[in-house]
């Protein structure tokens, strides 16, 4: 007898210790699972987590009941059992029931979500600001009251592998169409708040770790705000359909210490003032400039006010590396890393009439735009000077002139 109870005992132990390890694995699942929505590295990403998981179990159960009831009423009250059918209709009871439950499930939903929410929208107090503007098809990042910002494109690997005929398998390449050039930049504990905007088109800011998503609209400003637990990198992508290029304009976070953040918040300064009092006149030179490496991130404001006399010392600089990373960052989508363009929209910059003749008319273009091809007239006075002499001197070009930010700035 006693064996009995000690077996049963023993077996029931077993039983829930199995439930036990089941459950535990299930919710291990949930939370490492690629299928479902990361749980994040911010509290309101825990929390959306949870309220997510919460609302999903009610799915669940809600089907297992109503599926159940609906199974079992079809296969016991089927016709060859019940030829006759009952005659019964109406009961305010049951009527009363089910909606009084659907209405307790909604409230018990929406109170914490509701919760959820006001904290996602109070942007007070905030730590810093970034102010995050959409380009077709890049972002800018402008850290607000430092003097920072920068251009954010899809990285070099990316754009060549997903060329027509590039030849690159895209598996190859690492986090394809998941990299940029340059990473935003945050500091780990610190509530940071952003400022959302759009240049052109309406793009659409989501990185899942930090359980951002929002519009970046022309004309509007946005703001939300995040505040990362954990150092590290978090990739997200525009989330609206803005163009041909929609998906090739991903979001890198690069998530740091304070201290690391400091550092390279210093270093992206040091970068800009260096470029601002050097006295160039090609860009070139200021974004070659080995003692500049930031001198491409640096505000359009600083680099255009950089003193530049000498107009006459610029030398083509035909191999001009930052010229380059503009042009594979700025035109290589239509006009091809290349630059034999995909005619007949596209034109070839290799051998092109505008490229060989007179350098304003070609700056104009690039500032204004022409058809379908965009103004990049957000491009600071250098960077555009640098790209127009880039196609000058490469791509099969050899004209061996070079542009100056002055002229850009006249030519404005
Ligand atoms: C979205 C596509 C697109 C991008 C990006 C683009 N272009 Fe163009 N580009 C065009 C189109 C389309 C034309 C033809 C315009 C026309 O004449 O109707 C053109 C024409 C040109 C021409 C004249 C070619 C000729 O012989 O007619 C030059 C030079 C040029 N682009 C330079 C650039 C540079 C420099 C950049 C980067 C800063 C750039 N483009 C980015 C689409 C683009
Ligand atoms: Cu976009």
């Amino acid at each position: 007898m006693s064996n009995l109870i000690r077996g049963l005992r023993g077996l029931a132990l077993a039983m829930t210790g199995m439930a036990g390890s089941f459950a535990a694995q299930a919710a291990d699942t949930m939370e490492n699972a690629y299928w479902n929505l990361p749980k994040g590295v911010t509290d309101i990403s825990n929390e959306v987590w949870h309220l997510h998981m919460a609302a999903f179990w009610v799915c669940v159960v809600i089907a297992i009941v109503v599926f159940g009831v609906m199974f079992y009423s079809i296969f016991a009250h089927r016709r060859s059992k019940h030829p006759v059918p009952a005659t019964f209709h109406h009961s305010t009871t049951v009527e009363i029931i089910w909606t009084i439950i659907p209405f307790v499930i909604l409230i018990g939903l929406a109170v914490p979500a509701a919760g959820t929410l006001i904290k996602q929208y109070d942007t007070r107090n905030a730590a810093m600001t970034v102010k995050i503007t959409g380009y077709q098809w890049k972002w800018q990042y402008e850290y607000v009251g430092e003097g920072v910002s920068f251009f954010s494109t899809l990285d070099a690997e990316s754009n060549k592998a997903r060329q027509l005929h590039s030849g690159v398998d895209p598996k190859t390449v690492p986090h394809y169409l998941h990299n940029t050039d340059n990473y935003l930049v945050l500091p780990v504990g610190k509530k940071v708040r952003f400022l959302l905007t759009s240049n052109d088109v309406i793009h659409g800011w989501w990185v899942p770790d930090l359980a951002i998503k929002k519009d970046a609209i022309p004309g509007f400003i946005n703001e939300m705000w995040t505040q990362i637990n954990e150092p590290g990198i978090y990739r997200g992508q525009c989330t609206v359909l803005c163009g041909r290029d929609h998906g090739f304009m991903p979001i890198v976070v690069h998530a740091m210490s304070e201290t690391d953040y400091a550092a390279w918040l210093a270093k992206q300064k040091g970068g800009a003032e260096v470029a601002a009092a050097a006295p160039v006149t090609t860009t070139d030179a200021a974004v070659d400039a080995p003692a500049a490496p930031a001198a491409e991130a640096a505000p359009t404001e600083v680099a255009a006010a950089a003193p530049a006399p000498a107009p006459a010392a610029a030398a083509p600089a035909a191999d001009s590396k930052a010229g380059e990373k503009l042009f594979l960052g700025n035109c290589a989508a239509c006009h091809q890393a290349t630059g034999a363009g995909m005619p007949p929209t596209f034109p070839a910059l290799t051998g092109s009439k505008l490229v060989a003749g007179p350098i304003d008319a070609q700056i104009t273009q690039v500032l204004k735009g022409k058809n379908a091809m965009p103004p990049f007239a957000h491009l600071s006075d250098a960077d555009i000077a640098a790209v127009v002499t880039y196609t000058r001197n490469n791509l099969g070009n050899k004209v061996g002139d070079a542009a100056t930010a002055e002229q850009v700035k006249k030519l404005r």
